[in-house]
């Protein structure tokens, strides 16, 4: 975050591709704005340094585009579409982090959950919660004692969100941090993989708060599948575990658009040296506190919905 503004700006600097490039009027070839977020906070403003905007000029780039964000930002803002926050009840006590972790099948992410839930003294909630009559539906299915159309199983996954959703934010009023293993983010880029409406995958879960962060546990498919016990469940196929990783960057660019903050982690070191940077990254925002809770938004996204609505080539399972 760049040092020396006002507090009314945050300015995050972002590096790689993104959507929605505004150039700034004054600053040609110093930065592009990439969008503004309404959601994450009034005021905030993300920008991309040009390549040849070196380290040393940051400092001055960033003062001279102070003018042009301003300006920019209130003419966008106000044509914006702007998500109302989730109507949490006023409370004295500080609200919990909702924090999810994502990831392909057997990327390690219950191993690290376990250890940020010890960690943080959190609540642990896992997706699918299989213990409910419709997570007994589910883990049927994945377990292949039962066979289910493509869309009714997507809906049971959401079903099964909903149906705890409200015992979540209360753990999180309460001031309790929440750890997920997995979310509407695996429903949507596993429903997404096998071909299924983009939009169609998004919907059933529209309303559900976006979390604080998601750490996307990002493994290759192969290593994934050597790991024990690979195979045993109805989705653990490499052919479908790469679509469905490709299908989870996608994912990942739209919740980013719509002011979610996603995390990529490279899963593929040792238990320890993953928990490191998990470690880091939600410690970040536990230590910064949370602030207002959105929902899941299909109309924030969708100015950032990749342009064919079909999803990766219908995978066979
Ligand atoms: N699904 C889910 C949907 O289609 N829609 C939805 O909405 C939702 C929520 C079940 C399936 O349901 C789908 C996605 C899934 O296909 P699940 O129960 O979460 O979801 O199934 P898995 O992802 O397969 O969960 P697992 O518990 O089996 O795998 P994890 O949690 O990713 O991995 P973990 O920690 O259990 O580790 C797996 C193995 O690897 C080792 C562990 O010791 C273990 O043996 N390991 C490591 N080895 C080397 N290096 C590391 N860093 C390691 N970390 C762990």
């Amino acid at each position: 975050m760049a040092k020396n503004l006002p507090p009314s700006i945050q300015v995050f600097i972002a590096h790689g591709i993104a959507d929605n490039i505004v150039p700034v009027e004054d600053a040609p070839g110093i930065a592009n704005i990439i969008s503004a977020h309404p959601r994450r906070q009034p005021g905030t403003v993300h920008v991309e340094l040009l390549p040849q905007c070196d380290h040393n000029y940051r400092g001055d780039a960033t003062n001279s585009l102070l003018e042009s964000m301003q300006s920019w930002m209130k003419k966008s803002t106000e044509s914006c579409y702007k998500p109302r926050p989730l109507p949490l009840p006023v409370s004295s006590t500080r609200r919990g982090a909702l924090i999810v972790v994502e990831g392909l099948d057997r990327s390690g992410k219950s191993t690290q959950v376990e250890r940020l839930v010890q960690h943080l003294q959190a609540r642990h909630v896992k997706f699918p919660e299989r213990t409910t009559a419709i997570g007994s539906m589910i883990n049927a299915y994945l377990t292949r004692q039962s066979d289910i159309n493509d869309h009714a199983v997507h809906l049971l996954f959401s079903a099964n969100r909903w149906e705890i959703i409200e015992s979540i934010l209360q753990s999180l009023q309460r001031g309790q941090n929440v750890v997920c293993d997995r979310y509407a983010f695996s429903g949507i880029a596993y429903t997404w993989a096998k071909g299924l409406p983009l939009d169609w995958c998004i919907g059933s879960d529209a309303g559900i708060p976006i979390p604080d962060v998601t750490l996307f546990l990002d493994l290759d498919e192969k290593t994934a599948s050597a790991r024990a016990a690979y195979g045993e469940e109805r989705y653990e196929k490499r052919a479908f575990q790469e679509k469905v990783r490709h299908a989870f960057y996608q994912v990942e660019s739209f919740v980013q658009y719509a002011g979610g903050h996603w995390i990529r982690i490279d899963a593929s070191g040792t238990p320890d040296q993953v928990w490191q940077t998990i470690q880091r990254h939600a410690g970040n925002v536990v230590s910064h506190g949370p602030m207002a809770l959105y929902p899941l938004d299909l109309e924030a996204m969708r100015p950032a919905l990749p342009w064919t609505k079909e999803g990766p080539e219908k995978a066979s399972l």
